[in-house]
């Protein structure tokens, strides 16, 4: 396969002013005719280029220029376009295309999922149903004319707005949509089936009356609530925060059951996996129904970061996707506890977007090449490109911030722009220079940042020093600007801060707190009028995507965990004591010698379990060790089996020792109203939750009574679920096959839930779990076509770590099975579930070795997709 370079970027050749799309959906053959209305680039350098459209997987059955049905010695076509020798300087091409929707396994371009019609178009997936200039700069007014079986498909979508409809005398009926907007094709859709809808509205800000739909199978109507509401409270955030109004009267979303991504920010008809829209308490857990709010939100917040102002190329795309996961997180911390949602979002940032970090598909939120671009809808370009853009709302403070934001949508208002468009449109709204800054976006690599202090009592300073370093596997990147948040903490709170060099402080109770401007590889800080020996809190509010390393002592982290007026620190203070507790375990277990639990952490968690003053949330969090996949980020050549058993006898001895706090917390935190989604009641079932985890871990009568009684009279999937993963992992066979087999009975019907009981057994960290997923696999619930169910059983058992590295290799030779399967059926999906085996330089060389050996078994399989092949070639280099 080819490599793409991003300094290989040109102008499109061509313009489409406008595309009309007919299509015909039947059984054996769906029929595409387009119009493009056409003309050379003025802004092209190659005035006399042939045109050349992308197109794959499609029969062409004839091609008219201007009204003249071209001879076939007047177009080529190949596996990947169709190119036409001469055309003048503006014209219409047409084209009739056929395709086979009902065998496109690949989930791109129009597919069958269940009895319906309906398209995935980004990133490349246009291209797969009629010949087009398939890139994001090439923006078209579409038109779409959709003709279809009107008992079997009475809903027909797509973008915009109705305009025309009618029944044809064969029982078929037609639907005209027209989009008012220019739009790249990427974010063309279209829906066709028989579906329901639920109906609400919204009333802009200048007074627009939107109708809003969500349109389901009709068993699923039950189930929409609770996204209407999330995008009526999206509408409204955006508008008021980002002084964002929707711009169309009519906003749609559907569910879909197969569907590679959670959802897609089509033009004014949104699609969405059915587990990112459906939601309701008995079969949805509360993770989900946060998970639902969010995702309804980012795709609604992609109305203007993404469509109204698009990417100019995929390199690009951090750009609509940085920005707009930053958008989302400010909403859901708007939405509930931002402490919380800081603390959930760093934890999945630092385990899973360090290790893409320092493994060999490492890349800059704005990457320079690609094979296939599929491959770069990352953590990195997503979260850490929502943490760059988060730094530079911190840089700015928040009204500059906004200052920018609306300059960048007022100036590139229907535009394809670059990330430099947007830093740029930073700078000019507030003034500072980000010229530095701007390597967050052209380097890979988490960098270190190694901070120490020293208190001189004579002088009353105290000095930090601060070195930043980074290395990737490919480069070792120029120095990053860091906004390094701290502040100084005494006995009695913290401490004033005046910078030496910097201009004196006003002595004011809010500065206590200062962003410093690390932008060396080594720069000092000295701080003067310090009374008394500090303990420094460090990277505030995770103020910048690094690892932060201080030499804190055991002491000082309990002190930052009950005094740290920041949320995350305090968080983060508990963590990093689990870390050396659980490091001084695992290096016990490797020498053989007894393991010992460090007893600061049992009175930490004895304290956290005792004040009732403390956010539940925060508690349930707290309670919660360093899991297996962070402490195997954060140590060479790891040992999963080591990381696994001292984790494991930490947590039986934290549950033993304090089983009758776990239980006071169990009882106190047990609610009686009926279900809401809402922050209290989830805070309080989360640590409910966690109580019942810690007490199953001691496996006692009492424990099983409990769990079974919480099993059985769940009003709720998440105490439904938190007794079932309970039990799964627990010792009681006999119960546990029983409400294993009790559950699936009950819920058979419900595809969701019937991925949520798969996934808790494939994440069963017991002996003997991968011939479970084997026989999962064959129970008549498990559908390899869908990616749903392959995330909830593959997917789950490769966040398994223990058994997916087990020591004989069979976890990796497993998934290599299924990466060799799933090759040919989606390799966007093979290759996310790759992953895992990716990063071999992590582990050690056992394991490293038996990881290597099953990469190269799918290597030497014939016909790889580009997705699969560019994983695999690039994380054997
Ligand atoms: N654009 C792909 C799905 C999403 O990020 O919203
Ligand atoms: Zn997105």
């Amino acid at each position: 396969p080819k490599t793409i370079y991003l300094k290989d970027y040109q102008v499109p050749e061509f313009l489409i002013d406008h595309t009309d799309l007919h299509f015909t959906l039947a059984d054996d053959m769906t029929t595409v005719r387009s119009r493009l209305s056409m003309r050379r680039n003025p802004e092209s350098k190659t005035q006399d280029a042939s045109l050349v459209l992308h197109g794959q997987d499609m029969q062409l059955q004839a091609v008219t220029l201007d009204g003249t049905l071209l001879s076939a010695s007047a177009y080529k076509v190949d596996e990947e376009s169709l190119t036409v020798a001469s055309v003048p300087d503006s014209f219409v091409l047409e084209c009739e295309t056929l395709i086979k929707p009902q065998d496109n396994t690949s989930l791109e371009g129009l597919y069958r999922s269940a009895s319906m019609y309906c398209t995935q178009c980004e990133a490349e997936g246009f291209r797969k149903i009629t010949y087009y200039l398939d890139r994001p700069d090439v923006m078209s007014l579409f038109t779409t004319t959709i003709v279809a079986d009107k008992a079997a498909y009475p809903v027909l979508l797509s973008n915009g707005n109705n305009v025309d409809s009618g029944e044809n005398s064969d029982g078929s009926h037609w639907v005209k949509w027209e989009d008012p907007f220019k739009k790249p094709a990427y974010l063309f859709a279209l829906v066709a089936g028989d579906l329901e809808f639920i109906e609400d509205s919204f009333t802009t800000c200048s007074g627009n009356d939107v109708t809003l739909r969500i349109f389901v199978e009709a068993k699923d109507l039950d189930k929409c609530d609770h996204a209407m509401q999330s995008l009526k409270r999206s509408m409204k955030w955006d508008e008021e925060t980002f002084g964002r109004e929707y711009d169309l009267n009519i906003f749609n979303i559907v569910a879909v059951d197969d569907f590679n991504m959670g959802a897609m920010e089509n033009k004014s008809l949104n699609i969405f996996n059915t587990s990112c829209v459906l939601a309701k308490p008995e079969t949805t857990t509360d993770a989900a129904f946060q998970r639902v709010e969010a995702i309804v939100a980012h795709e609604y917040f992609h109305n203007w970061s993404g469509n109204r102002v698009t990417c100019r190329d995929w390199f690009q795309l951090s750009l609509k996707e940085g920005f707009t996961v930053y958008r989302d997180a400010e909403f859901s911390s708007d939405m509930g506890s931002r402490t919380v949602k800081r603390v959930e979002d760093v934890n999945f940032l630092r385990t899973v977007q360090f290790a893409e970090d320092a493994g060999p598909m490492a890349h800059p939120i704005r990457p320079e090449s690609f094979m296939e671009i599929s491959n770069f809808y990352t953590v990195t370009v997503y979260e850490k490109g929502a943490e760059i853009v988060r730094m530079i709302a911190h840089l700015l403070g928040k009204d500059l911030f906004r200052k920018g934001s609306d300059l960048y949508f007022e100036r590139h208002d229907g535009q394809a722009v670059t990330c430099e468009d947007f830093v740029k449109a930073m700078e000019d709204a507030s003034g500072k220079d980000l010229s530095q800054f701007r390597r967050w976006y052209s380097q890979a690599g988490t960098p270190q940042l190694a901070v120490s202090g020293r208190y001189d009592e004579v002088t009353s300073t105290y000095s930090l020093t601060v070195k930043q370093s980074c290395k990737t596997v490919q480069e070792t990147p120029k120095a990053f600007h860091i906004p390094l948040a701290m502040a100084l903490l005494g006995e009695a709170g913290a401490l004033r801060l005046q910078l030496q060099g910097a201009e004196p402080n006003p002595d004011s109770a809010d500065n206590t707190e200062l962003v410093l401007d690390v932008t060396e590889s080594e720069q000092q800080f000295v701080f003067e009028n310090i009374p008394e020996r500090p303990v420094p809190s460090l990277l505030r509010g995770f103020s910048a995507p690094v690892q932060l390393h201080f030499d804190y002592s055991r002491d000082e982290l309990m002190f930052l965990m009950s005094h740290d007026s920041d949320g995350f620190c305090r968080w983060d203070a508990c963590q990093q004591l689990g870390v050396l507790a659980l490091k001084d375990m695992i290096a016990a277990y490797q020498a053989g010698q007894d393991m010992q639990l460090e007893p600061r952490l049992l009175s930490a968690y004895q304290h956290l379990l005792s004040d009732e003053s403390l956010d539940k949330s925060m508690v349930a969090l707290m309670l919660s060790l360093p899991s297996e996949a962070y402490m195997a980020g954060i140590m060479p050549k790891a040992d999963v089996q080591a990381i696994h058993i001292a984790r494991m006898t930490a947590k039986v001895e934290i549950a033993d020792q304090l089983q009758a706090l776990f239980l006071q917390a169990y009882k106190a935190n047990t609610l009686s109203q009926p279900y809401q989604a809402n922050e209290q009641q989830i805070a309080a079932r989360s640590l409910k939750n966690t109580a019942l985890h810690y007490l199953m871990l001691s496996e006692t009568e009492e424990a099983l009574a409990l769990c079974l009684a919480q099993y059985q009279q769940a009003q709720n999937m998440t105490d439904s679920m938190a007794a079932l993963s309970a039990l799964v992992n627990s010792s009681f066979e006999q119960q546990k096959q029983q409400a294993l087999a009790d559950f699936y009975q009950r819920w058979q019907s419900e595809a969701l839930v019937v991925n949520q009981w798969l996934s808790v057994q494939a994440g069963c960290y017991l002996a003997g779990t991968l011939d479970k997923v084997k026989a999962l696999m064959a129970h008549p619930a498990f559908d390899i076509k869908n990616p749903n169910k392959v995330r909830s059983v593959v997917g789950a058992f490769t966040a398994n770590a223990v058994n997916f590295h087990h020591q004989d290799g069979s976890g990796y030779e497993f998934l290599a099975d299924q990466i060799i399967t799933l090759n040919a059926l989606n390799p966007q999906i093979a290759a996310r579930l790759l992953g895992p085996l990716t990063k071999w330089q992590q582990y050690k060389d056992e394991s490293a070795a038996l990881m290597r050996k099953a990469l190269q078994r799918i290597m030497a399989q014939e016909q790889l997709s580009k997705d699969v092949y560019e994983v695999v070639s690039k994380s054997l280099n």
